[in-house]
């Protein structure tokens, strides 16, 4: 199948490893965003995947699974995305497990399902940064830098500024889409409120939202809204 990502203005990403009531993920899979993403940094399992692709398959909206462990490739996702950490200091996350993935299965891909995401983690406190020993300690141009590698060198369809945790400094992602011609511009974090949202969209192609589907459920909804008033 071809599904597009360029639309996407909105998306929930939903941690397999923690618990979310049948009522809350009907709320969310409802919402009107446009994806779920499923995607966490730790205990993520073949089991837990499989069983929270298996309550968002109930509802009719794409659902994209974002690989962090080569344990957890569960097959029936419409997409794949694969995170490159482009300031990674350990660089199993660059280019270690890729290859090693490739090696092993790598006839078997659907090609047209896997997208690489050109990431960049900003939050030096977020269990990401520590498992990928990630340099956060950026100045702007370094960050434009990396923009630069996602798109132009790398041609990556996608460059996601990761703030997983806090909210990030929006002059940057304001920044980086001017910098950045082909990919499509992901901020992920700290989006914890319409008006938060309503920010971000302002400056990236795509807000992701996690933490507060679990924290505040109401609240989660309402950034949907809030960025859908934009269009
Ligand atoms: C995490 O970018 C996402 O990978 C969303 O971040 O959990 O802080 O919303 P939050």
């Amino acid at each position: 199948m071809s599904l597009q990502i360029r639309g996407w203005k909105h998306v929930f990403k939903l941690d397999p490893a923690r618990s979310l009531h049948d009522d809350a993920l009907e709320r969310v899979c409802l919402s009107g965003t446009d994806a779920i993403i499923v995607g966490g940094s730790s205990d993520i399992s073949y089991d837990n995947t499989v069983d929270l692709l298996s309550r968002i398959r109930r509802y009719e909206l794409p659902c994209v699974l974002e690989i962090s462990t080569t344990e957890a490739i569960v097959p029936g996702f419409d997409l794949y995305f694969i995170p490159v950490v482009l300031n990674a200091g350990n660089t199993e996350w660059i280019t270690g497990q890729h290859q090693r993935a490739l090696r092993d299965y790598g006839s078997l891909l659907r090609w047209e399902q896997m997208i690489p995401e050109g990431y960049v983690i900003l939050n030096e406190n977020c269990t990401a940064a520590a498992l990928t020993e990630a340099d956060c300690n950026l100045t702007e141009q370094d960050i434009m830098a990396y923009a630069r590698m996602a798109d132009k060198l790398f041609r990556m369809p996608i460059f996601y500024m990761e703030y997983s945790g806090v909210f990030g400094n929006m002059e940057w992602v304001q920044q980086a889409a001017k910098v950045i011609q082909g990919a499509q511009l992901f901020y992920g974090g700290g989006i914890d409120s319409p008006e938060k949202a309503l920010q971000a969209s302002a400056a990236a192609d795509t807000i992701v939202v996690g933490n507060v589907v679990y924290d505040n459920l109401e609240q989660a909804i309402a950034t949907v809204a809030a960025v859908k008033v934009t269009l």
